[in-house]
């Protein structure tokens, strides 16, 4: 058997693609814990497939789902990881409104199922666990910057079960032992980043506008500022969490705080399309070119109950202890996502969505 195995569970989406490869390139066997999905949901990870059939392979894909626990109890006891990187979720804080049950069970126990799969399988101290633990718990602003001592305040279905999961893996440490780290890790984007987050939702609409694709882009909050680094930065410091001696909890960030308004302005910026800003509002207002063609309209459906309008971390902890800190810089990294949606449009009709 390896000496390095790890786990990862939400190995299809964003984090877990990059994940993968850096965990691939250091060596380890890897497994992965993937939906049943009436269609492929692996094409984030299609580049590090590799035939199931091929000798001495080193990535393994497994059915699974955090709400069922005598899966995960099974995939544990079968794969025998010296990691586990829980990044599976409902991830979505606007779709958390719509199916607050389901966020709860999935995110919420579905971390205490793994939590639990361990201690019951006695890996309590040969397997490390890395929860995805997220800036969103910080919510209603109690402190800028927000760091690992700055108190949380959910504001959303999501965040409330990401609470749940952040203390359950703290009490775990505390009770049993365990290597247990939460990463409280601020908004991370990348050309893998789901469509219907903001971020990419903006790219997406931008590429397809630019090629005379899409008409025009709704979006809600223009307002609301996030703190976004580079996915592939942030996976690195996950990885770092757990090779230190002594588990704790991180913050992951940039440091720096951006309007989604002005995301926007730079996504258009990189096609060469320069807008000015109309007010809110129905027909003709919103973001518009010079001759008055409207690109931009705010949809209140995008607004959410409630909103975190404010985050900006502070990432000393983890620059300190773990010699980690972000590299690519907000402007680069929305140049990069919309030159690669410019790519992925000419290949694919764009599809309809939040
Ligand atoms: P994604 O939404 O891209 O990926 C989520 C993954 O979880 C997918 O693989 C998805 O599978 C899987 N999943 C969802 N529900 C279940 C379930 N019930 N059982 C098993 N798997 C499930 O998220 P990211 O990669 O962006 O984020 C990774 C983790 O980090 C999440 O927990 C997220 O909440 C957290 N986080 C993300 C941040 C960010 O800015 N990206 C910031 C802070 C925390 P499928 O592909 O089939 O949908
Ligand atoms: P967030 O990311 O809620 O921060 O959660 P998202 O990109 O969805 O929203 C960021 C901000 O943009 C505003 N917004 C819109 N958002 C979406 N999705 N669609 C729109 O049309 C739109 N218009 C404005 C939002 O109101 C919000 O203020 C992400 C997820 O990855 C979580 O899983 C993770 O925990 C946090 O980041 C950190």
């Amino acid at each position: 058997m390896a000496d390095k195995v790890a786990l990862v569970t939400g190995i299809t989406g964003q984090d877990g693609a990059y994940l993968a490869q850096l965990l691939l390139d250091e060596g380890y066997e890897v497994h992965g814990l993937k939906r049943r999905s009436s269609s492929f949901n692996t094409g984030r990870i299609e580049d590090i497939y590799e035939d199931p059939h091929a000798t001495n392979s080193r990535f393994h894909l497994h059915y699974g789902d955090m709400t069922d626990s005598t899966n995960i109890i099974r995939l544990v006891q079968q794969t025998r990881p010296t990691e586990i990187y829980n990044l599976a979720a409902q991830s979505h804080v606007a779709v958390s409104f719509e199916t607050p049950e389901y966020t709860a069970n999935a995110d919420g126990i579905g971390t205490l199922r793994m939590l639990e799969a361990i201690r019951i399988l006695g890996m309590e101290e040969t397997c490390r666990f890395y929860q995805a633990s997220t800036s969103e718990l910080y919510g209603l602003v109690q402190e800028v910057p927000q760091r690992e001592t700055t108190p949380f305040y959910p504001r959303s279905p999501y965040a409330a079960a990401k609470l749940y999961a952040y203390w359950i893996v703290v009490n775990y440490r505390e009770a049993y032992g365990m290597h247990a780290s939460n990463g409280i890790l601020f908004n991370h984007e990348s050309p893998l980043r789901g469509e219907t987050f903001v971020t990419r939702k903006i790219t997406r609409g931008v590429a397809a506008i630019s090629l005379g694709r899409q008409e025009r882009l709704y979006l809600g909050n223009l307002d609301a500022k996030r703190d976004w680094g580079h996915a592939r930065e942030y996976v690195r410091g996950m990885w770092l969490m757990l090779q230190q001696d002594t588990p704790d909890d991180y913050v992951l960030a940039t440091g720096e705080t951006t309007p989604v308004r002005t995301f926007v302005e730079w996504a258009f910026a990189a096609v060469d399309i320069t807008l000015e800003w109309r007010g809110e509002g129905v027909d003709e207002k919103g973001y518009c070119t010079q001759t008055g063609r409207c690109l931009v309209q705010v949809d209140p459906r995008y607004f959410r109950p409630t909103e975190v309008e404010l985050l900006i971390g502070d990432p000393t902890k983890a620059k300190e202890k773990l010699g980690w800190s972000h590299e690519t810089s907000v402007e680069d990294l929305c140049r990069e996502m919309v030159e690669s949606d410019l790519i992925v449009m000419k290949n694919a009709p764009i599809g309809k969505g939040a």
